[in-house]
């Protein structure tokens, strides 16, 4: 099935020409970015500003056409002009979640072959050792705030040096976030400068972003929401993106109030706090026009209670990374459909139902796995074949591993999801990742991740684990304790269950619908 919108014309022009060949008129000297808690802001001139002096000094320390750089830092203007910096300079960026450990960021860094780190003096007692793991010698480390020992922000502002020539394609690789996909651990996700621009074009149709908008950006840019929801979005539209390194509700509601922030992108968890905190009622909140949330199912019923108690508009989208990341979203002028739907597919889009049993389509209002074709699907992942032939099949259609089911206006809502993948808050959390970890543990003999819904209706990961026999006396916290010391927050097993086996089919794969099965049981 086609989207109901036509089809937009997508600028055959890398990202960089998009947004900034046309200059920015009257809102030249407007804030495009403005760090709200320190209420630092970036004018579009000051930003493209920072933009050229950073592919300069890039060039100079030897950065050019394909070339990647990691970008590992909080939500900050200064992420921003980097992350347009390295495109500037012919380069690639790989952003990589701000609160992974030093081994995850390692993974990261050798697997995108990254030559330069760029972080923030905090992070570099993960940084430091995570970049070593990597092969990258700790000068180039470099760091956004003043560190001894590393290269700064300001340094790379103060070259002379003029730009490279710009000679991206439209077709060349622009980012390469990190995605597990359907099954397996996290991979480079080879978006394009087309698949980005392509997906800026769908999703203009959509909502109405405009340069008078002022949009709220506490979710991290490193992952595709913030990047090119917010952060390329907003500069798309000439808006402004007021940003917050790290998510304080309290913080988030003075800061929207006092700038008057009329846009929120969320995710589904704020949207609880929205709807329930008692300390939403101390904020005048009146500017807030239109709240989008997307990453993860939100609740219908939730998200009406958030629009009665904010008197705006709650509106929820559908993406995947590897989508770049929007499918499909609610128009703002139909905030009357059904808050339980995702809406409808982005111009330019063709989707299909497929039964994941029988491989045939299925009709209007049959629930079948999502299969999403377009401009925006990305060309697949880094170095990993099968696992882009197991998730792009040869007419382009990417499989989505959701379950949705389609009404006869064409509203799309996901209904299910098939792959392994567990979403805790919204962030990505691999099984595989998880399981390999506690194989480690010499009391664990097997194991198998899946998620479940806790006390609040959040998923969170359980851990279902054998022990060894000599490992009797190991306890549930202990397990815990050991997963949470070698991961990031948001990947911490939350759930501990010991079995005596774990179901698994003839060929050895572990048989996660049987786990589901027994956890609803
Ligand atoms: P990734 N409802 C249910 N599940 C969702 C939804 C939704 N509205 N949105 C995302 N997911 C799940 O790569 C789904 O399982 O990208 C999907 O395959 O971290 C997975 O999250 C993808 O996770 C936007 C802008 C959504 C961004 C995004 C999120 C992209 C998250 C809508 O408008």
């Amino acid at each position: 099935m086609r989207s109901p919108y036509p089809d937009v014309e997508i600028p055959d022009v890398s990202l960089t020409e998009f947004l900034f060949a046309d200059g920015f008129g009257d809102r030249a000297d407007a804030p495009a970015f403005l760090d709200g808690t320190t209420g630092k802001s970036l004018s579009y001139t000051q930003f493209v500003g920072y933009v050229e002096k950073i592919a300069a000094a890039l060039a100079e320390r030897g950065i050019s056409d394909g070339d990647v750089v990691a970008l590992f830092a909080p939500n900050l203007p200064e992420w921003a002009a980097l992350f347009h910096g390295i495109l500037r300079a012919n380069g690639i960026v790989t952003s990589a979640n701000s609160m992974y450990t030093a081994g995850e960021l390692a993974h990261q860094l050798k697997d995108s072959g990254a030559k330069l780190l760029i972080t923030v003096s905090p992070f570099l007692d993960r940084a430091l050792p995570g970049a070593k793991e990597a092969g990258i010698e700790a000068d180039h480390v470099l760091t956004i705030d003043a560190a001894d020992g590393h290269e700064s922000l300001a340094d790379l502002l103060g070259t002379s040096a003029t730009p490279p020539t710009a000679n991206r394609t439209a077709q060349d690789t622009a980012v390469l976030p990190y995605s597990s996909g359907t099954t397996g651990l996290a991979k480079g996700v080879i978006l394009t400068h087309r698949n980005l621009v392509a997906n800026l074009c769908q999703v203009a149709v959509m909502g109405e972003v405009t340069s008078e908008t002022k949009i709220m950006a506490f979710l991290p840019f490193f992952h595709i929401y913030g990047m090119t929801v917010m952060m390329n979005q907003g500069l798309h539209a000439r808006a402004t993106v007021v940003t917050m390194p790290k998510f304080d509700l309290e913080q988030f509601l003075t800061i929207t109030s006092e700038h008057q922030v009329d846009r929120l992108y969320i995710a589904p968890p704020v949207a609880v706090a929205l709807a329930k905190h008692p300390i939403v009622d101390k904020f005048d909140l009146s500017c807030v026009k239109a709240i989008f949330s997307g990453a993860a199912p939100l609740d219908g019923e939730l998200g009406r209670a958030v629009a009665k108690r904010l008197d705006c508009i709650v509106l929820q989208g559908y993406g995947m990374t590897e989508l770049s990341p929007v499918s499909h979203c609610m128009p703002d002028d139909r905030s009357d459909l059904d808050l339980n739907s995702s809406g409808f597919a982005l111009p330019n889009i063709e989707c299909k139902l497929v039964d994941p049993e029988t491989g045939q389509e299925v009709g209007v209002g049959e629930r079948g796995e999502l299969w999403v074709k377009g401009p925006n699907v990305m060309v697949g992942y880094l170095n990993n074949s099968d696992a882009t032939d197991a998730t792009k099949d040869a007419e382009g259609y990417l499989h989505t591993g959701d379950i949705a089911v389609v009404d006869d206006e064409g509203v799309y809502s996901i209904v299910d999801r098939v792959k392994e993948l567990i979403k805790y808050k919204g962030y990505q959390v691999p099984p595989a990742e998880l399981e390999a970890l506690l194989l480690t543990h010499d009391k664990i003999a097997d194991t198998a991740v899946i998620g479940v819904k806790d006390a609040e209706g959040e998923e969170v990961p359980k851990a279902f684990v054998v022990k060894q026999a000599a490992g009797a006396d190991l306890t549930e916290d202990e397990v815990m304790s050991f997963v949470a010391g070698k991961v990031a927050p948001h990947k911490k097993v939350r759930v501990v269950e010991f079995i005596d086996e774990i179901p698994k089919s003839a060929s050895g794969k572990i048989l996660r619908k049987d786990l589901r099965a027994r956890e609803n049981a």
